[in-house]
């Protein structure tokens, strides 16, 4: 039995921060019209849908026709549908419902649990669900929800609500009541960043997300889940990451760039690579990629970036066949780079820290750097286990026994973040800013 699944469409939206030339096709009603070619082409035995598949705001004018044409070609090639309501379609897909009676099952309309079996042609399913009686629902639905074990058959639950979001005003649901209630799996809407919980006993927990990306806050694959009932009756979940839309935050490290002029090609480079590799998982079905970067790295332009990334980027697209990458937005986290020799030569906490940078900089032959980090050993020696300290345990530099390089680096990155810290916090340190012409 193959089941094709997907929720949280909100027809009627377009993805955020495209550009306006940004192509056609790239709308909520195009990723439905996709998800019903798809089930066409596969054959599946059965469509699930999680919930606002309609986006309240534009619920009548862009959503209607394409849902009714998709919705008869599933009919005509014996596809049933399978859908519960969620916040934003509470009331549109109970009148889409009464429209196709037989093919389109709108499970437990009116907040009522409700139990549809299906025959289908890969077998017996029972999809227990529940839908949105209004906008807002402040309490768990699985609290009302007793429907007995099936005999025989796949056994799914059907739901959309926000989960381990206790005051959520949208059906707040708990990982550990959804997977003792009983189905085998549940298909859930709400939350737009696909989302698989699967591991040790209990059912498992599918938000599919939505099948277009409409968001930087949703970055990564999206698209459309296809459900596959193996022999040994157990579920296997294969994403299908068709969305033709992504979003990707992508890391420039600007580390050496001298001039405004270096900072373009850089960034470049990188959206290049992304665009590159996510082709490589998205193949033909991705039309746009919307970075955001994220400038990092040590350079001395850094109280300028911030000023001079965006124009140099905005206009940015990189092309791959049908494919266009373009940055969305950016996001400077770049370090600057301190004059140590002219901070050395000064007084005070900012000149000590610079001439144990100096020493550190110096090559592996120096007595008085093999002297600073046998000094730092002892003292990281000391601090590893130590609560306040857990987080160095993280850094693969700080392991038991780093490496003498190892711990130079680490003493290294610390050194010059403790050396931004004081010397923002001295006034900007403005008097040995290098290369800030
Ligand atoms: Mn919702």
């Amino acid at each position: 039995m193959q089941i094709l699944c997907a929720g949280d469409f909100h027809i009627g939206r377009r993805p955020t921060r495209l550009p306006p030339e940004a192509g056609v096709g790239l709308s909520a009603a195009q990723a439905w019209q996709d998800l019903v070619a798809l089930a066409l082409e596969r054959s599946v035995d059965l469509v699930v849908l999680t919930g606002d598949v309609v986006d309240r705001d534009n619920r009548y004018f862009e959503a209607f026709g394409p849902l009714e044409a998709g919705l008869d070609a599933l009919a005509r090639a014996r596809i049933p549908v399978a859908a519960v309501a969620g916040n934003h379609d509470y009331d549109v897909l109970p009148r889409l419902a009464e429209s196709f009676p037989g093919n389109f099952h709108l499970i437990g309309a009116g907040g009522r649990w409700e139990r549809v079996t299906l025959a289908t042609k890969g077998g017996t399913v029972h999809l227990d669900g529940w839908s949105f009686p209004r906008e807002h629902v402040t309490s768990d639905p699985l609290a009302a929800y007793a429907l007995a074990p099936p005999r025989e058959g796949l056994w799914l639950g059907l739901l959309h609500g926000d989960l381990d979001q206790p005051g959520s005003h949208y059906a707040p649901l708990t990982m550990e009541g959804l997977r003792q209630a009983g189905p085998v799996a549940w298909l859930l809407g709400h939350i737009h960043s696909p989302r698989l919980i699967s591991a040790g006993a209990g059912a498992d927990l599918l938000y599919p997300g939505s099948p277009l990306a409409l968001s930087p806050k949703e970055p990564g694959p999206h698209g459309p889940w296809l459900l596959e009932v193996g022999g040994d009756g157990r579920l296997r979940f294969e994403h299908l990451p068709r969305s033709r839309v992504r979003y990707e935050v992508v890391e420039v490290d600007l580390t050496g760039v001298e001039t405004e002029e270096a900072i373009r090609p850089r960034v470049a480079e990188a959206v290049r690579e992304r665009l590159e590799g996510v082709l490589v998982e998205a193949g033909e079905h991705l039309q746009h990629l919307l970075c955001r970067i994220r400038a990092t790295g040590r350079t001395r332009l850094h109280r300028r970036v911030a000023r001079a990334i965006e124009p140099a980027v905005e206009d940015l697209a990189i092309r791959r066949g049908q494919a266009v990458a373009t940055v969305e937005s950016v996001v400077v986290d770049t370090r600057p780079v301190w004059d140590l020799a002219g901070l050395a030569a000064g007084s005070g906490p900012p000149a000590v820290l610079a001439r144990l940078l100096l020493i550190l900089q110096e090559g592996e032959a120096s007595p008085q750097r093999a002297e600073l980090l046998t000094e730092a050993r002892t003292v990281l020696k000391g601090l590893a286990g130590r609560p306040p300290y857990g987080l160095l345990d993280r850094d693969p530099a700080a392991e038991v026994a780093p490496d003498d390089e190892a711990l130079a680096r680490l003493v290294e990155r610390q050194g010059w973040l403790l050396l931004d810290e004081l010397l923002a916090q001295g006034g900007g340190g403005e008097p040995f800013a290098a290369g800030e012409a």
